[in-house]
Formats: C-alpha cells, structure tokens, sequence
C-alpha cells in the first residue's frame, strides 16, 4: 500500500513512510572472556574467538518484530546455532535462560526447558541461527508477527545449528557466546 509511492519516487527510506514508528532496541559487543559486568561473553574462545563481534536489532512495530543479527571474526564456513533468550548474560551460558517464547510452553519448567515443536519453533521463538562466510562473517533476520511482551535480554550463540524434532526442538548444543540486550 505504501510501497508503491516510495519506489515511485526511487525513495529508500521506507521507515519515513510506515504508519507507526518502530520502537528500536540494538546490541553490540566484542566477546571476551567473562568478567564481572560483561555485556558480550565468549565460553569457548576455540568456537568464538576473542574479539569476535556481534550485533543484534530489533525493530518493533504494531504487530510485527524484525530483528537482525550480523557476527564477525568467528570460525570461517561453520554454522552457528542463535537465539534471543529471557535473561542477561552471566559468568557461565545457562545465566541467560530459556529461549523467549511468545507463548510459553506451559510444559516447559527451569530444569526441563521446552523442547516441543508446538513452542519451540522459529515463529513462537526468535532463531537467528547462520552460516559464517570464508572470513567468518555473517548475517541473519527473522520476522515475527507479534511483539515481545517483555524484551528478551540475551542473544546466546550455540555450537551447532537449531533441532526442530519432538523432545529436541530448540536445541543447539553448547552455549558459546552471549551477548546482553537493554532492557
Ligand atoms: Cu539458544
């Protein structure tokens, strides 16, 4: 609908033309190992070396989320489990809790975090999961159509790209690297 007068007018600023602004939030960070207050972690400098960089945005409008992540100085040609998770990042990976869902898998309990496709699943979940190029950069997006009730306050990187079977969706083996979101 409004698309067409902004290609009409060869206009690339497409954020000037929505309806509502987006509420923005961004991350970024160098990964280094824990210290008291970190905000970007790495738990495996041999996945994630430090000084790889990470950053993450999330756009929020009426009814729809687009966060984007982009990573830098990782492993070259590797896929990377990612996702955004509830807590901030702390001195060891499972500080940063549970993925965000945006409806809790009632199942789902601290110890037994939910591993059912019906909940943990790329549209009930933010999965932001890449493949590093030859220098070890990448870039991914996801769009969701909800918006986050309480921001998620983690992007945690995995050592292996997202399960989606019964009893393992959601997994993506050990938590390498977080970087912390504002609140
Ligand atoms: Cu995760």
């Amino acid at each position: 609908m409004l698309l067409a007068p902004v290609l009409a007018v060869g206009c690339t600023n497409v954020m000037s033309m929505s309806a509502a602004p987006a509420a923005v939030v961004t991350a970024s960070g160098t990964f280094a190992p824990f210290a008291p207050g970190a905000t970007s972690v790495t738990y495996d400098p041999k996945l994630v070396p430090v000084g790889a960089t990470a950053s993450v945005t999330i756009a929020q409008e009426v009814v729809r989320t687009q966060v984007r992540l982009t990573v830098a100085g990782l492993l070259p040609d590797r896929g990377y489990g990612a996702h955004l998770h509830t807590d901030p990042c702390g001195p060891t990976g499972e500080a940063a809790g549970p993925h965000y869902q945006h409806r809790p898998d009632p199942a789902a309990t601290a110890a037994e975090p939910s591993v059912d496709p019906a909940y943990a699943n790329p549209h009930n979940e933010v999965w932001l999961d890449f493949h590093t190029d030859a220098n070890g950069h990448a870039a991914s997006a996801a769009t969701q159509m909800w918006t986050f009730s309480s921001l998620p306050r983690s992007l945690i990187i995995h050592a292996m790209t997202t399960e989606t079977a019964p009893g393992v969706a959601g997994m993506a083996g050990a938590r390498l690297a977080c970087l912390t979101l504002p609140a």
